[in-house]
């Protein structure tokens, strides 16, 4: 029952892709067996393995090049996603992603005491409200919807939480670059996003919330339907992580997040799922840094990944690097951010010996 139309779009754009030269997961992991076996499927909203791989097949240098239109598509795709899950995560098809555990949240420090290294500390993770599908199945109302429902807890925060509520729509551009060049708001025009028809309706329905010291920050409607976000200057990854820690409890109490024993907390990139935390710093390693290469291999052996200074896909800025756990799913809260704190710690131990 997948159209004829697109099956041919499948076929002659699978073929394009394994003839290039395409690093993606998803040219590694969608062989031939296994897009025969998908390709006729579709999920009971009606998604099909073209609503899937959409993003790789246009842009051949992703990374990844999958997202799940719905969240079913986690199973019903399931030949294509386990391997890119296991290749990515570690997490193999036969595990279940622990309970949600916060832990010894007191013992985390400072990454950087003398302020040597570490610009800024940033902990996000990313949210989906039950009851919702994904960007590509979302409709115009329910956008809005969404919108009014997440701004309304968001503007009753208490405490330290306290903020605003500013959608895109009608935000003046200069506003909307000052926020993207402080590191505060997500890029607009994200071209692997809008192949994976994650824009439709830009900007209706999206936003940003934040507190009046922009410490803690939370996105409406980009990729996930909610991405919470605890940043500040320096190293004190202690103090971001309790932050983030209650200020994700509070939005929680308001409001229910999609959430799978297989997977954890559900996003729409399977690179999300599990804690959905992304743990990182804006750091300055002259030394290892003067390879690119090198400061690569050495984070991936402490599970860390390395990006540019703006984020995904782009490139580092005065020796600016963002370097997060790349690991989200098949290990607790606690684990990732130790994982990013020990790792970090380490990178800076060598920098200090070179
Ligand atoms: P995400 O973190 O949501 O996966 P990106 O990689 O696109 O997405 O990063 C989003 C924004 O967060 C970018 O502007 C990036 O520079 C900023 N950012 C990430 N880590 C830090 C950090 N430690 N300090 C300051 N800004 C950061
Ligand atoms: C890509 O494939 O490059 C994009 N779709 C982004 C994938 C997310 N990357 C990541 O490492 N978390």
């Amino acid at each position: 029952e997948v159209d004829g139309e697109t099956l041919k779009t499948l076929e002659a754009q699978y073929d394009a892709l394994m003839k290039s030269n395409s690093k993606s997961l998803l040219r590694k992991y969608l062989t031939r067996r296994t897009f025969d076996k998908l390709k006729t499927k579709k999920t009971g909203s009606g998604s099909t393995l073209l609503d899937c791989i959409k993003s790789g097949l246009e842009n051949h240098d992703s990374g990844v090049g999958v997202y799940a239109p719905d969240a079913e598509a986690y199973t019903v795709f399931g030949d294509l996603f386990d391997k890119i899950i296991c290749h990515y995560h570690g997490f193999d098809r036969t595990q279940r992603h622990p309970n949600q555990d916060w832990g010894n949240i007191g013992c985390i420090g400072d990454l950087d005491p003398e302020m040597k290294y570490v610009a800024s500390t940033r902990v996000r993770c990313g949210r989906s409200l039950a009851g919702y599908p994904f960007n590509p199945l979302l409709t115009e109302q329910q956008y809005l919807e969404m919108e009014k429902k997440c701004s309304t807890v968001l503007k009753s925060l208490p405490g330290e939480f306290q903020g605003e509520y500013y959608p895109l729509d009608g935000m003046t551009k200069d506003i909307q670059q000052q926020l993207i060049d402080d590191h505060f708001l997500f890029k607009e025009g994200d071209r692997f996003l809008q192949s994976a028809n994650a824009c439709r309706f830009w900007p209706k329905g999206r936003g940003i919330f934040h507190n009046a010291d922009k410490t803690f920050l939370v996105w409406v409607n980009e990729e996930d339907h909610l991405r919470i976000i605890s940043m500040q200057p320096g190293g004190n990854l202690g103090e971001v992580y309790t932050r983030f820690v209650n200020g994700v409890c509070e939005i929680g109490r308001k409001i229910t997040f999609a959430r799978s024993e297989k997977f954890g907390y559900l996003t729409f990139c399977p690179t999300n799922l599990g804690t959905a935390i992304r743990a990182s710093v804006h750091i300055q390693l002259p030394k290892l840094a003067s390879n690119k290469d090198e400061l690569e291999k050495v984070a991936a052996q402490y599970s860390l990944q390395v990006r540019g200074t703006r984020g995904e896909h782009t490139e580092a800025e005065e020796g600016l690097y963002d370097i997060s756990n790349k690991r989200r799913l098949g290990l607790t809260e606690f684990e990732a951010i130790k994982e990013m704190h020990d790792g970090i710690k380490a990178l800076i131990d060598k920098e200090e010996k070179l």
